[in-house]
């Protein structure tokens, strides 16, 4: 008896890779916003996530080992439509991941891409990801052969938005949803901490990419395709003025700001049942 216990404990260790690509896919999938969906509706239709919203396979070993990263502030609304969509999303392309929201604490000017920096150093303290996934609360994949798993670049993967006719608004747009390695991301010396409110830090990144020596990598149009969930621009995320100065200047500043430079207080860590929930202390402009 004690045998066979120890064998199904040790069961997960054994178990053989998952295919290369995943059987379970289905291509495009229709989104919609059903209206008084709630959080714990999501909860009982994704049994297998576990606490902080991590999740494996149950009948093979992944092959990739996935971060979702979320920026985000006074959008549970998103938030939850994007756990709705994203959870099964990822279950169906037999990925080992974890989904983090990193929450500005406070009423300061929002900073995406410095939150991005503390997403990065808080979901590599807990697990060697292979791969992080930066993506914006409002933005919903529409077909899951757009594989949540990195490339050997950069990889921009919100090619074909809704809203802009499901094309790339211009050629070195970088926003939305981005894929990269650690290796990738430190080569680049992380995202700009310098952005406050709206606007450049996207293009910003995407300079960083061949300033680091790389090249951006995406999926075709026909798969990168995304729904954003409609809505004005919020209060503390007012349009930056100073971002095209900012942008002019990106190959002298991205060494001395970034990753070696992110500092920040967390507030809280709190493993719920769909993510795991970290409030951050950023601080304000210098
Ligand atoms: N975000 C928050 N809370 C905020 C601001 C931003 O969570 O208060 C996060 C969220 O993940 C969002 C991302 O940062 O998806 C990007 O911010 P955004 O959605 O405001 O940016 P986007 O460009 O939309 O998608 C802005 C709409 C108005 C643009 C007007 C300027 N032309
Ligand atoms: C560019 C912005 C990007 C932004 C993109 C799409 O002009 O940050 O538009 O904006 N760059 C600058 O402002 C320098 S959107 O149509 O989503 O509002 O992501």
């Amino acid at each position: 008896a004690n045998l066979s216990l120890l064998t199904k404990a040790q069961g997960k260790e054994d178990l053989a890779y998952c295919p290369k690509t995943s059987p379970l896919t289905v291509g495009p999938i229709h989104v919609s916003f059903p209206s008084g969906l709630t959080l714990e509706q999501v909860e009982r239709k994704n049994p297998l996530v576990i606490r902080g919203g991590r999740y494996r396979p149950p009948n093979c070993e992944a092959r990739y080992k996935t971060a979702i990263i979320v920026p985000h502030r006074n959008r549970e609304h998103h938030l939850k439509y994007l756990l709705y969509y994203l959870h099964p999303f990822l279950q169906r392309q037999q990925l080992n991941y974890g989904i983090y929201v990193i929450h500005q604490a406070g009423n300061y000017t929002f900073n995406r891409a410095k939150l991005m920096n503390v997403g990065f150093r808080e979901a590599m303290r807990e697990e060697s990801w292979d791969c992080l996934f930066f993506h914006d609360v409002d933005l919903i994949p529409e077909d899951d052969r757009n594989t949540y798993t990195c490339d050997p670049n950069p990889k921009h993967a919100a090619v074909a938005m809704d809203k802009f006719g499901y094309k790339l608004p211009y050629k070195m747009y970088f926003g939305g949803v981005s894929a990269l390695t650690p290796d990738q991301y430190l080569k680049m010396n992380g995202f700009p901490n310098n952005y406050w409110g709206w606007g450049g830090e996207d293009d910003d990144i995407g300079v960083r990419v061949s300033l680091g020596g790389m090249v951006i990598t995406r999926p075709s149009l026909a798969v990168g395709r995304y729904k954003m969930i409609k809505h004005k621009l919020d209060e503390g995320n007012e349009i930056n003025p100073r971002r095209f100065n900012m942008l002019a200047k990106t190959r002298q500043t991205w060494k001395l700001d970034g990753m070696n430079t992110v500092d920040y207080e967390i507030i809280s860590r709190q493993y719920q049942p769909l993510f795991t929930n970290i409030t951050v202390n950023i601080g304000t402009e210098a």
